[in-house]
This record gives C-alpha cells, sequence and structure tokens, in this order.
C-alpha cells in the first residue's frame, strides 16, 4: 500500500545522509521523483548513480522552473527554507517538506519524538534503551544514527526518534504518541532570525501528540498549542502528580515518580545534575509510552553515556582528559563544566573554538571563571570567546587541534583535567564533530 499518489512527481532537495534515504524510500514506493543539491559534488552523488541511474539529479546552483516542475520537495535539513529558490518554489504553491513528514505518514507504529538543544541523543539512547529492556522491537534514529525512513518497519512496536530544529522545520504534522522538548537554549543562530525563531520550529514538534513530557525548569519546553493533553513533567526538584523529580530521604538522594522512590542517584553511571534530569526525562517518556519500571531502572543502571559526551579518555600525570566534542553550543558547554568541575577537587583546561554559528558566548563567563585554570582557544571564533571572556581567565591561542591538547597538557596540574567542550560547530576545521572527538582522542593517546 502506498499513501503517495503515482500522479505526482517529487524533488529530493540535498543528496546528504537523509536525502540518500528518501530516495531509497521513494524508489521502494515506485514513485516518479529526481534530486537537486547545491553543491556540485554532494557527498552520496556516486551511490545514487550506481544504485538509481535512472533518477534525474541536478547539481549546482538550485533551479526554480526545475523545483517547480514538482508538486512537493523534501528539504534537507542541511539547506535553510529561506533560501530563494525554495521560497520561490512555495510561491508558486509547491508544497514544503522532508523525511520526517513521510516517515510520520508511514509509521504505523507510536512515536516517541524528542527535541531540544542539549542532551536529546543521550535521552534518546537512553528510552532506546528501555524500550529494548522492556522487550519490545524498537528502532531509534532520525538525527542521530539511522535515517527515519530507513527504519520504517511493519514488524516495529515503537519508534524512538531524536529531532532537530532543521528536520521540525519542514514536519508539517508528526503525531506523535509523546512528544518533548528537553530543553531551549540558544543555537544555530547563523540559520534563525533569533531565540524566537528557533523555539518556534522546535515547537512543531507538538503537532498532532497525544501526550508531552515538559521540563518543570524551562519555561520555553512548555508546548505552545495543544492546552490539556496529558502532560508529564521532569526536574530536579521532589515531584508531584505526574511527575518525575528528585526527593532527598535519610540522607540518600532518589528518583522519584509522585510520591514513590524509584532508585538511589547513585546507582547512575552517567555524572552530575544535568545526566540526573537526562535520566528523569527519559523514565517521563518511556512511562508515557507505557514501558514499565522495572526495565527502564534497568537501563538506567547500566548507561555508561555516549561516544564525544564527556568521554573519559585517559589520565596522565594525574590529568583527565574528557572528550565533549558533542558540546557543538553554549549550553552544552556550560553543562560540561559545570558538571565535572563541580565534581572534582581540581581545575579544568578548557579547550574551545570553532564555527560559533553567531552564538553569543557571554554565557560562558562566570563558569569558566569558577571551574578553569585556563582556556586554550583554536578555530575560526576562537577572537569573539576571548572577547566575552575578557580577563576572567587565562587564555592561549592555538592553531590545531593537537598544539591544544600539547599546550593543555602543560597548563595543568595533577588532579586537574582537559576538557575538549568546544561550544561551537566543528565544520570550520573538521568533518563533523564526531572526527574532532577522535582526533582529539588520538592526540591524547599520543603523548607520551
Ligand atoms: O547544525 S546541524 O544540525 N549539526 C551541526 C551543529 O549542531 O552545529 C553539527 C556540528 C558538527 O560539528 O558536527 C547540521 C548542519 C549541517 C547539515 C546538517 C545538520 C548539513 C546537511 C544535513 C544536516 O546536509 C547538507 C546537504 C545540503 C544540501
Amino acid at each position: 500500500m502506498s499513501l503517495i499518489a503515482s500522479d505526482h512527481f517529487r524533488i529530493v532537495v540535498g543528496l546528504g545522509k537523509s536525502g540518500m534515504s528518501l530516495v531509497r524510500f521513494l524508489a521502494r514506493q515506485g514513485v516518479s521523483f529526481a534530486v537537486a543539491d547545491t553543491r556540485e559534488n554532494p557527498p552520496e552523488l556516486a551511490t545514487l548513480r550506481r544504485d538509481y541511474p535512472q533518477v534525474e539529479v541536478r547539481c549546482g546552483e538550485l533551479d526554480v522552473e526545475f523545483l517547480c516542475r514538482a508538486d512537493e520537495l523534501y528539504v534537507s535539513p542541511g539547506l535553510a527554507l529561506a533560501t530563494p529558490a525554495l521560497q520561490a518554489a512555495a510561491a508558486r504553491g509547491v508544497k514544503l517538506s522532508g523525511d520526517i513528514d513521510l516517515f510520520a505518514r508511514n509509521a504505523k507504529a507510536p512515536i516517541v519524538a524528542i527535541s531540544g538543544s542539549n542532551a536529546k541523543s543521550t535521552v534518546t539512547t537512553l528510552v532506546g534503551e528501555m524500550a529494548v529492556a522492556a522487550g519490545k522491537r524498537v528502532a531509534v534514529g532520525g538525527n542521530l544514527g539511522t535515517p527515519a525512513l530507513d527504519l520504517l518497519s511493519d514488524d516495529i512496536e515503537l519508534y524512538v526518534m531524536e529531532l532537530s530544529s532543521f528536520q521540525l522545520e519542514t514536519t508539517n504534522h508528526l503525531g506523535a504518541e509523546v512528544a518533548t522538548v528537553l530543553n531551549v537554549s540558544e543555537d544555530h543562530m547563523d540559520r534563525y532570525s533569533g531565540l524566537p525563531a528557533y523555539h518556534l520550529a522546535k515547537h512543531r514538534i507538538f503537532r498532532g501528540a497525544r501526550q508531552v513530557v515538559v521540563n518543570r525548569q524551562d519555561a520555553l519546553t512548555r508546548p505552545l498549542m495543544g492546552e490539556g493533553l496529558p502532560c508529564w513533567t521532569f526536574g530536579l526538584s521532589a515531584p508531584d502528580f505526574k511527575a518525575f523529580g528528585l526527593r532527598e530521604e535519610h540522607g540518600e538522594k532518589y528518583l522519584a515518580f509522585e510520591f514513590q522512590n524509584l532508585m538511589p542517584v547513585r546507582e547512575l553511571k552517567i555524572r552530575g545534575a544535568h545526566n540526573q534530569a537526562n535520566a528523569l526525562a527519559a523514565l517521563a517518556l518511556g512511562h508515557a509510552a507505557g514501558l514499565p519500571f522495572d526495565a527502564m531502572l534497568s537501563s538506567l543502571r547500566t548507561f555508561t553515556g555516549l561516544e564525544h559526551r564527556c568521554q573519559w579518555v585517559r589520565e596522565l600525570d594525574g590529568v583527565s582528559y574528557y572528550n565533549d566534542s558533542k558540546a557543538t553550543n553554549v549550553g552544552a558547554a556550560l553543562a560540561a563544566i559545570d558538571g565535572l568541575g563541580s565534581d572534582m577537587d581540581g581545575k579544568l583546561i578548557l579547550i574551545a573554538g570553532g564555527d560559533g554559528k553567531g552564538a553569543d558566548f557571554s554565557g560562558l563567563r562566570d563558569s569558566v571563571a569558577k571551574h578553569c585554570r585556563a582556556v586554550v582557544l583554536m578555530g575560526r571564533d576562537a577572537d569573539l570567546i576571548a572577547a566575552a571572556l575578557g580577563d576572567s581567565v587565562a587564555q592561549i591561542r592555538v592553531g590545531s587541534l593537537d598544539e591544544a591538547v600539547a599546550r593543555s597538557r602543560s597548563l595543568a596540574y595533577s588532579g586537574d583535567a582537559v576538557l575538549l567542550s568546544p561550544a561551537c560547530a566543528s565544520f570550520d576545521m573538521f568533518k563533523n564533530y564526531e572526527e574532532r572527538g577522535h582526533l582529539f582522542a588520538r592526540a591524547v593517546e599520543a603523548l607520551a
């Protein structure tokens, strides 16, 4: 059965990972479509030509006349919707949509939908593991791992989806069983006119949702619409009805639901207040999706965290090295600096910098002053960070990640930690944050 009428014509705009998943899906459905990309040599071009030689591909500047041959464009999250050619096509009646829209139209099992400025991969992975522990046939992906359309299968019982604001911008209807925006802090100011526009994009996740999960400590996570939907909350305060939180009893801190203690916080392997909030968010989502507490708690006991997310790499001369390359915005770097900084006796040597995407770095100042011995800056926006930090901390400028690691080592005392938490995207110097994290770990492991 196809939900796509066959007399329609579609164009996949952007041939990256999700673009290629769109191609596979549309080809499977047997509908007619073409592909366009702004780049002369998009990453998946060779794969497309090999596996789908009959599909028409247009590379280079987008041609409005060509786009207007389609009824619907599936736009890559890497391409701004404000792109003039896309807006021109939309003005002439072409529908702008994306892979998540198509996924939602074709998914036959409930969807747990997770967005937020930070921690979405951690919470998505946790909920996925909770579902596995509960014996569900679960598919996990979206913005992390496998593209949404590649997850679709008739025997799946639950979809756990990480969704970025760029993916949500092109999502007209989702219909999740439960949806959440974990937190909202500034990011992607190179693609949005300001925080309100970014906030609005994220809130599209609530379209058609049957239940919502809200962060009690962040008012921007409350749905802008959908008044009256069943609402579960999480936060670090003691929980009331329909709420997950922390409760202290006889000197022991517990993860708790309503008036019931679930598990001592010390049994978590992931550290820091932000990770306790992540665990509570995962419990709230899992509970809303019908997962039993025993399975969810056993997953929380074993989860050790994600690669590139405040990941311990090595200890040398009494100094620990942490890879937090996934911190691509100020909020994420703050969570790492505060989380790690308040959990140790020594000080941090922070390695930061890269493509700041138009961010205001002044939010880093107080935490850096409190927890850092020095800051080692690199990348395109090193100057902006330096100016925002002012004379609150010692600063060093470097030209490469290897140099950053070497200089950090010479600055650190026994008991300190070296933390790569850039508060920036990596695209000015690396393929992506994963490559940046791997090269950091390699440089650290090479220290003699
Ligand atoms: O902004 S993104 O969602 N992700 C980066 C960030 O959060 O800053 C990750 C940064 C890093 O260092 O790895 C994002 C940026 C560019 C993208 C994208 C998502 C480009 C893309 C797809 C998704 O495809 C390019 C095709 C364009 C036609």
